[in-house]
């Protein structure tokens, strides 16, 4: 079953994806997402300019074998343009085996685990009230699980206040907006929003918060044990993660669970977080940790440690890479939660799809492969839009993680 034709399509319907298209001998194709939010052109020539022409003539069988080719094979190991490509390329030949096979690749992976897998939303608001609003919003559509973001008195551009209800998307067109930070009204403020949202929805709820790498280890230490009364179900990205030994400060301060990973790109991101037992969720996705394949490698180290998975799920991730997870997590025995940002209906569109929402959780379809399709004609009416993520300063103009 030999690779015969590929290609990379860019589109942006609502923002920007990069596709990878393979097509085999007998005329079956597969996708894989190669969105790297920012920087896509970026990963759409390592896929088109160096990885396409040796994929022409593999047997699209041959996964593992893939994926060390194009890893070890290149020299150059890491980073998240080449696991963004590797990844693509991964997701694709397994969506590939699934339709040859005519089974959903949750089957190939060993079949489900669990009946459905519960998702996060996004709940934010200018407002503790508007917050609090948008909390029973989600609650009411059905979920177990929702992510709590505010803006900050007197903070310019908080992380994670969206634009619209149920839509968030941080990248914007032209050059980076720029936020402006205080790590000092921020860790004043929160406390206070998870205390409130406890009082209006009691503890049947799971509550999530992202604090964006904005942290020093000590100070996310703090914010962690002053969330205990709340019982978060995480708290993500406290701190910058290059420095894995660093969590070992937030570990002595909190029994608040702690997720991060989400921009690591292979097990090295993280192995020594899981070996040490510092987080207690891994955030690593299908796009950007290099395919189903290298996922699964992280998720069996990560079961030996009592961590359990939590992949990143925003609108970043297009509908394959989506689909992807679901079917990754409804195998995965040490499961413990799926981000889902919906898209935009346009998104929807160019990518049908077969996997579905219903009370709190989703599930994959049971088409055979990803059950996800490109409607090439419809995306080649949304090119492409240069866009980039914020930069972010402190209030004296210095530049800090966003
Ligand atoms: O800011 O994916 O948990 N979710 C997040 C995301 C990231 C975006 C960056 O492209 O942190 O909203
Ligand atoms: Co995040």
């Amino acid at each position: 079953m030999r690779i015969v034709d590929g290609k990379v399509i860019v589109c942006s319907p609502g923002r920007n994806f990069v596709t990878l298209k393979l097509v085999t001998e007998d005329g079956v194709h597969g996708l894989g997402d190669a969105t790297l939010n920012g920087r896509e052109l970026a990963v759409a020539s390592y896929l088109s300019d160096h990885v396409l022409p040796l994929l022409i003539g593999r047997d699209a069988r041959r996964i593992e074998d893939t994926w060390h080719y194009l890893y070890t094979g290149a020299y150059w190991r890491r980073g998240p343009v080449t696991m963004a490509a590797i990844g693509a390329v991964d997701t694709a030949l397994w969506d590939i085996l699934g339709k040859t096979l005519d089974t959903p690749v949750y089957q190939l992976l060993g079949g489900a685990s669990r009946e459905s897998v519960m998702v996060y939303g996004h709940a934010n608001g200018e407002t503790v009230d508007d917050t609090v609003k948008a909390v029973a919003h989600y609650i009411d559509m059905g979920y177990r699980a929702v992510r709590a973001q505010c803006a900050i008195p007197g903070v310019l551009h908080a992380y994670g206040v969206g634009r619209g209800q149920l839509y968030y998307e941080p990248a914007e067109k032209g050059r980076p907006l720029e936020s402006v930070w205080s790590t000092e009204r921020y860790l004043d403020f929160v406390p206070s929003l998870f205390e409130r949202l406890r009082k209006e929805f009691g503890f049947d709820v799971h509550l999530l918060h992202d604090v964006h790498h904005r942290l020093t280890p000590i100070e996310a230490g703090r914010l962690g044990k002053s969330l205990e009364p709340y019982r978060l179900f995480w708290l993500e990205d406290p701190t910058p993660a290059e420095l894995q030994s660093a969590f070992r400060i937030i570990r002595q301060h909190t029994t608040t669970p702690i997720a991060v990973g989400e921009v690591f790109n292979t097990i090295f991101d993280c192995a020594q977080l899981i070996e040490e037992h510092l987080i207690d969720y891994i955030r690593t996705t299908v796009i950007h940790a290099g395919g189903i394949t290298h996922l699964r490698k992280i998720a069996a180290l990560a079961e030996l440690h009592h961590v359990r998975t939590g992949a990143h799920g925003a609108t970043d991730l297009g509908p394959v890479s989506l689909a992807a997870a679901l079917h990754f997590d409804l195998n995965v025995h040490n499961f413990g939660i799926q981000e889902y940002m919906r898209h935009t209906e346009e998104t929807d569109r160019v990518f049908p799809h077969a996997y579905s929402f219903q009370r709190g959780a989703m599930h994959p379809g049971d088409a055979p492969g990803l059950g996800v399709d490109l409607d090439e004609a419809l995306a080649a009416k949304y090119p492409y839009e240069p866009a980039y993520l914020p930069v972010n300063r402190l209030q004296d103009g210095t530049v800090h993680s966003w």
